[in-house]
């Protein structure tokens, strides 16, 4: 098949999915072309049938906005009449969903034109945050509706999804995925002694966002602040994002400045997993929850929210824990016991690993992906 799909190239869940997505199905002998405003995150080295186009959005003085629906739109169907893409798929609704609609009623328009096919895959915040938000939930359920085919990332999204839009469409649950050969926990050696020098740390707990306010990352520090009474632990925030201030300032007023290093945004986050004890992602809202995915990968047990697909990722007390948001006592207290216990440890982490096998690798999502595609296409 020949793909175009279409993503944001920042740091954030639906980018790395539709990228890894990407290079899953050229490994897998499928063209696939990458639409987006820069080469995204995680692209990672050449491949061959792996090609990215770059949306560019000309600036004008009059326009005080972006015009990126209308610069995105135009490359669609430019590169559709050069390239006779069999499908489109957009990851994130908005503006994706619209400007690929857009493109399709382009297309349309020319007599005899090719005219790809359109998915739209949900992932969150489209939905949960910005797609039921009265400004853009009219051009939002209508661009899901008008697509040829919808997924949704876990069922709580699909739920939210009909809950919150006027949407009648059928939404395919098609769950977040990693590779499981490159997602694993790698010896630490080095990096282990760089980050935890000994004598000083005995855990090191990892949170990996970026740093919105729905990641709740002062939570984090709040937790680790109660876990760091009890053991001697370090905690590492990998990420970038409009709340990182804020969190380093909360770590100068609770003076834990020793005990907690922000590394920013790292594009290699298997070596950072495979040295961490645990991970927090005590978020407000998450539909799925990769981060959370990619640290059971590397066997590290995920303490998180109760909230959105979380709990169809993490089972509570077998793989990891799921707490109330608000409960920071009771996330540290779990923190504690399975610091405290290398057996229970152990459990935890091997469970997380082969759950992150048995049903959340490529090699079993991204067959749902092609099986899906070939539906949209009879
Ligand atoms: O979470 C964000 O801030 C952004 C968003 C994104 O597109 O990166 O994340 C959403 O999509 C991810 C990939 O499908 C999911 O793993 C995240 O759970 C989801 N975030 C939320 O629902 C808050």
């Amino acid at each position: 098949m020949k793909i175009a799909i279409v993503c944001y190239a920042s740091v954030g869940g639906s980018g790395i999915v539709a990228t890894e997505l990407a290079k899953c199905l050229v490994d897998r002998g499928h063209e696939v072309h990458l639409i987006s405003t820069d080469p995204p995150f995680r692209l990672g080295e050449f491949r061959t049938g792996l090609v990215f186009h770059r949306v560019e959005t000309p600036a004008y003085p009059l326009f005080r906005e972006p015009q990126y629906l209308l610069s995105l739109s135009n490359a669609i169907v430019q590169l559709s009449r050069e390239l006779t893409f069999d499908l489109v798929h957009a990851h994130y609704a908005i503006p994706h969903a619209t400007a690929a609609y857009l493109a399709r009623q382009i297309l349309s328009s020319t007599s005899g034109a090719h005219v790809p096919k359109i998915i739209t895959t949900l992932h969150g915040t489209d939905i949960t945050l910005l797609g039921s938000d009265r400004s853009y939930s009219e051009t939002v359920a209508f661009s899901i509706d008008r697509s040829d085919g919808v997924t949704a990332v876990s069922e709580s999204l699909k739920r939210d999804t009909y809950r919150a839009l006027d949407v009648q469409r059928e939404i395919r649950v098609i769950p977040n995925f990693v590779d499981t050969n490159r997602y694993r926990r790698v010896p630490p050696a080095e990096l282990r002694r760089q980050i935890c020098p000994s004598g000083r740390y005995e855990k090191l707990i990892v949170h990996t966002s970026n740093f919105r306010p729905v990641k709740r990352a002062e939570a984090v520090v709040e937790i680790f602040k109660r876990i760091r009474t009890k053991v001697r632990a370090r905690l590492v925030l990998v990420g970038d994002g409009p709340d990182l201030a804020k969190v380093s300032r909360l770590v100068q007023d609770l003076k834990l400045g020793q005990d907690v290093v922000a590394l920013g945004e790292q594009d290699q986050v298997v070596p950072l997993l495979s040295v961490a004890d645990l991970f927090l992602l005590p978020s407000q809202q998450e539909s799925f929850g990769l981060a959370a995915l990619e640290a059971m990968a590397c066997g590290v047990p995920v303490i998180a929210s109760r909230v959105g697909g979380l709990p169809e990722v993490i089972d509570d007390g077998v793989d990891g824990y799921l707490k109330d948001p608000e409960d920071l006592q009771g996330m540290a207290e779990q923190a504690l016991t399975v610091l405290g216990d290398v057996k229970l440890h152990e459990r935890l982490a091997a469970a997380a690993r082969r759950k992150v096998e048995e049903k959340f690798g490529a090699d079993r999502v991204v067959p749902q992906y092609e099986a899906f595609y070939r539906e949209v296409l009879v």
